[in-house]
């Protein structure tokens, strides 16, 4: 038992802290949650199951208040470091890491671990589909949703573990060591968290850290990443000085076709370089092409991407709501071929939708702006392309579906996130499909 009765704190009761709690549990540790909301606005039963456990639970002020010496604090992933609930532990010199580093010390799988600022979520389970369907036992997990603690507390056989790992989640890491990372692509994001762009991105290349000449890094060839360890594979839809290439609508490999693109349900260039970054994993880890191909080939992409929803009058409707920065609202822009009325807004997380401005004016006719940042996108590309403010989800769609015109596509993309009206992007992508499915024939 790694951590016998050892005082452990953990920091927030969400997903992560749940799991992080119940694995130091389960490794015989004395664990305490806390957690700086009232509990009332708690999940009840996951505060229930922490105490029926016998885990400690601290809600509300007392929690930024605690003064218990504790031999090891485990930050959730969303609780910034600096926030007062972290503060008070790191203020007392209490030595704290992140859930990811809890879940990789008590994990003996190899790890796969994917980042990138957009294309995480899809690449990580093209990787799991993929390695179980050619007989490598995998699972996804990490930032798509179940925690890294959780895996490595059920102790279930796999062969290796797919792990989408987030910048918030590296930033806490010590000794985490994937076999094979990947680094899909980077672009600005989470400026409400990190002073700037750099420390953003200081906190992602830690994904390579601990890596070795024996470990395996697939990059994008199109980044311009430091001097890293680990034996390198390449891949680009952009560039042919890449082992991964394109070509004739194909996916080359020094110079063997591998996928035909038309084979495929995933669309648009990002896709294209999720799916060549899947393939360099399977053959690091030593599967065929000819293995590799067919899984990818089943995969179905999920909803809230670019996700069709319906046609209506002629006029197409998209769910782009995972949409959640401006480099995926330029990526979905990209992807379509016919006018669009863009639906775009939500929460201020410190960025200005400015550099979108020259795509938006050659791409959109009309945009429908929402949430916190609808004014300051309108004045960003005000003399662009004619902007309109909704007051509500349900007004956005409406006015979309006024305004839009056969051979149209009404595009929910909205590049920032979305709590400022919605518990999730998930819940904004449901409520935007709801109201699309609703709209008379
Ligand atoms: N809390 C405090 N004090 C604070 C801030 C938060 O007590 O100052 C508490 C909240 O009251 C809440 C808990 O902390 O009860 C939430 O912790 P959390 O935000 O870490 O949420 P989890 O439920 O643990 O979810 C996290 C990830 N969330 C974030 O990184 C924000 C989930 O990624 C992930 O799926 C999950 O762990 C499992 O690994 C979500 C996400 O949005 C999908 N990720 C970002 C992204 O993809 O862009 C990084």
């Amino acid at each position: 038992m790694r951590y016998k009765n050892q005082k452990v704190a953990v920091l927030g009761a969400g997903l992560s802290g749940t799991a992080a709690a119940l694995l130091l549990k389960a490794e015989g540790a004395q664990v305490t949650v806390l957690d700086n909301a009232e509990e009332k606005n708690l999940l009840k039963s996951t505060i229930d199951n922490l105490r029926a456990q016998g885990i400690h639970v601290i809600c509300g002020p007392a929690a930024d208040e605690d003064s218990t010496t504790y031999q090891l604090a485990v930050l959730s992933p969303g609780i910034d470091p600096a926030a007062p609930l972290a503060r008070n532990f790191s203020s007392r010199n209490i030595e704290m890491i992140g859930e990811l580093e809890l879940g990789w010390r008590s994990c003996e799988l190899p790890i796969i671990a994917v980042t990138g600022t957009n294309g995480k979520t899809t690449t990580t389970e093209l990787l799991a589909q993929m390695l179980d369907a050619c007989g490598q036992r995998t699972i996804a997990c990490g930032n798509i949703g179940k925690p890294l603690s959780e895996v490595a507390r059920e102790k279930n056989s796999f062969d290796a573990l797919a792990v989408e790992v987030s910048s918030f989640q590296l930033e806490m890491i010590q000794t985490f060591r994937p076999s094979i990372s990947l680094w899909l692509n980077f672009a600005p994001d989470h400026l409400d968290r990190y002073r700037s762009v750099t420390d953003y991105r200081a906190a992602k290349l830690r994904i390579f850290e601990n890596q070795t000449k024996d470990d395996v890094a697939i990059v994008n060839a199109s980044e311009t990443l430091p001097k890293i360890r680990p034996r390198q594979i390449t891949f680009s839809a952009y560039t042919d000085r890449a082992d991964f290439r394109l070509a004739e609508g194909a996916i080359v490999y020094q110079n063997q076709i591998v996928l035909r693109l038309a084979e495929t349900k995933l669309r648009g260039s990002h896709n294209i370089e999720n799916l060549m970054a899947t393939l360099a994993a399977g053959l690091a880890r030593g599967l065929s092409f000819q293995q590799m191909v067919p899984p990818l080939c089943a995969y179905e992409p999920r909803p809230h991407r670019c996700e069709f929803v319906r046609e209506v009058g002629g006029v197409g409707y998209v769910n782009d709501s995972k949409a959640t920065n401006l480099d995926s609202v330029e990526k979905a822009l990209r992807a379509q071929t016919k006018p669009i009325v863009l639906i775009a807004g939500g929460k201020d997380k410190g960025f200005t939708f400015d550099p979108l401005r020259p795509l938006v004016k050659e791409k959109v006719r009309s945009t429908i702006l929402i949430g916190e940042m609808a004014g300051s996108i309108a004045r960003a590309w005000s003399g662009a392309v004619k902007s309109e403010i909704a007051n509500s989800l349900a007004d956005a769609v409406e006015r979309a579906h006024a305004i839009a015109r056969p051979g149209d596509v009404v595009l929910f993309s909205p590049g920032t996130s979305s709590f400022d009206m919605f518990k999730s992007y998930a819940d904004r992508g449901d409520q935007f499909r709801a109201l699309v499915q609703a709209l008379p024939k």
